[in-house]
């Protein structure tokens, strides 16, 4: 056991600091937290609050599906390929918002409710939450339908900037859930979300007490409002839908409570007309970032290429690139350290000789498992090559029965290619 667990159990024994909360059904301690001092008026000066060079031009880009635009709100796509490294920061990280702009969360008024399957229902403050022992970790949060606004678009923003990088901090959740303490019946968690249309997904048992963060960090300052101000779910690996933003509620319970965006989204249609459901786990994905699509290469030479690989299944194990569209490979280089359900950033150094090429990447997971092209991805789920170039299937989906989203999951290899003029475009389709 190392010191930090058993300090953790130490603390949990002794409950010192979370004695107060536990007594009397729903208590909160608020009234033994010192009371935090009134806002100041927001600064205006820069060196308060810094600002990047007025030359900086690098920038979140909204795009509007038909879902988007019935909701009247747009997805904003990070800028992959102006990113270096491999954190998002906080202005760049991607934001979806199901329908609504971010609520407006005064943290002194917010509260996190645990209940149901618990012996001891508690109501966290923030200042609460905050006394307790705390994690810092790197995860990437990449939404389900990365790539499902089109993937035969010209920038590695459109084809891939729902997914984005942070070191999250918080507590964690399996922390809150012993001191709420389990009955023996539950199995899964409900979260829900503070905004007007109450985004609720439920989430296994078993995730909630291995790693879930209950986040108020981001990046080393607090969580952005588009992020999920000021407490969110971060759930390592697994799809963007489920980490709960605005968290107010986590309800214990013994089976899924089925809700919309679980039976309706995010469902994947089978080749036999069956859906699998509670698809988890993203799968090992990468991608060049430079160059990449809409790019130019000024002159032949030298050139390093760049970019990012990430699985759901744990650390990237390799990452291979191959500069002759998938005839050959050979190992990229790493970035150190390679975090757990992180983005992992690689390198390889790359002569152009002036003749039209095509660069892809590869990644290989702790688990062994294997970015597959396009074709063994069509092979694996049952259709045609040109299925995935149509965007019918995602329309008809949020529109029609039987609601099946089967643009989900996708993480095939990306193809970039080099004219001879040093233009870059995405030849995913080519
Ligand atoms: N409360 C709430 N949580 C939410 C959502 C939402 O609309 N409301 N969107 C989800 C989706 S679809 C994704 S992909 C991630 C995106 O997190 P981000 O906006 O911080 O990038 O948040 C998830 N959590
Ligand atoms: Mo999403």
């Amino acid at each position: 056991m190392d010191s930090e667990q058993s300090a953790r159990r130490r603390f949990l024994r002794d409950g010192a600091a979370l004695a107060g909360l536990a007594v009397g059904g729903i208590p909160s301690a608020s009234a033994q937290t010192p009371t935090p001092e009134t806002p100041a008026i927001p600064p205006q000066d820069a060196r308060a609050y810094g600002e990047r060079s007025r030359f900086e031009t690098a920038a979140r880009r909204p795009v509007g599906g038909k879902w988007n635009r019935l909701l009247g709100r747009a997805t904003s796509l990070t800028p992959l390929q102006d990113l270096t490294g491999i954190i998002t920061p906080a202005p760049f990280h991607f934001d979806t918002a199901k329908g609504h702009p971010p609520p407006d969360i005064d943290p002194r008024e917010h509260r996190l409710l645990i209940h149901g399957m618990v012996d001891r229902p508690l109501i966290f403050t923030l200042e609460e939450l905050k006394r307790l022992p705390s994690v810092s970790r790197v995860y990437f949060l990449e939404c389900a339908s990365n790539g499902a606004e089109g993937r035969g678009l010209e920038t590695v923003q459109l084809t891939h900037g729902k997914t984005s990088c942070s070191e999250w901090t918080g507590v964690l959740l399996s922390v809150l859930l012993k001191e709420a303490g389990l009955q023996s019946r539950a199995s899964w968690i409900v979260a829900e979300g503070a905004e007007v249309s109450r985004h609720t997904r439920s989430i296994p048992l078993r995730k909630a007490m291995e790693d879930i963060i209950v986040a108020y960090a981001q990046n080393g300052e607090a969580v952005r409002p588009e992020n999920g101000y000021p407490l969110r779910l971060v759930i390592p690996g697994w799809i963007g839908n489920i980490n709960v933003k605005w968290l107010r509620r986590i309800k214990v319970v013994d089976q899924p409570h089925m809700t919309m965006f679980e039976s309706t989204q995010y469902v994947r249609m089978k080749p036999d007309g069956k859906s699998r459901w509670f698809l988890f786990e993203q799968g090992p994905k990468s991608v060049i970032t430079s160059p990449s699509g809409g790019q130019r290469l000024p002159s032949r030479g030298f050139y390093e290429l760049s970019g990012l690989a990430w699985s759901g299944g744990g650390a990237v194990r390799k990452v291979e690139v191959s500069t002759d569209g998938g005839r050959t490979w050979k190992d990229a280089q790493v970035q150190e350290p390679v975090f757990r359900f992180a983005h992992t950033r690689f390198r390889f150094p790359w002569n152009w000789n002036g003749e039209e090429v095509v660069l892809q990447s590869r990644c290989t997971d702790e688990l062994g498992q294997v970015q597959p092209t396009l074709a063994q991805m069509s092979e694996l789920w049952g259709v045609n090559l040109d299925y995935w170039q149509s965007d019918i299937p995602m329309k008809e989906a949020s529109t029609s029965p039987p609601y099946a989203a089967p643009t989900i999951n996708f993480n095939a290899i990306q193809s970039w290619k080099v004219t001879r003029e040093g233009s870059v475009q995405n030849a995913l389709f080519s």
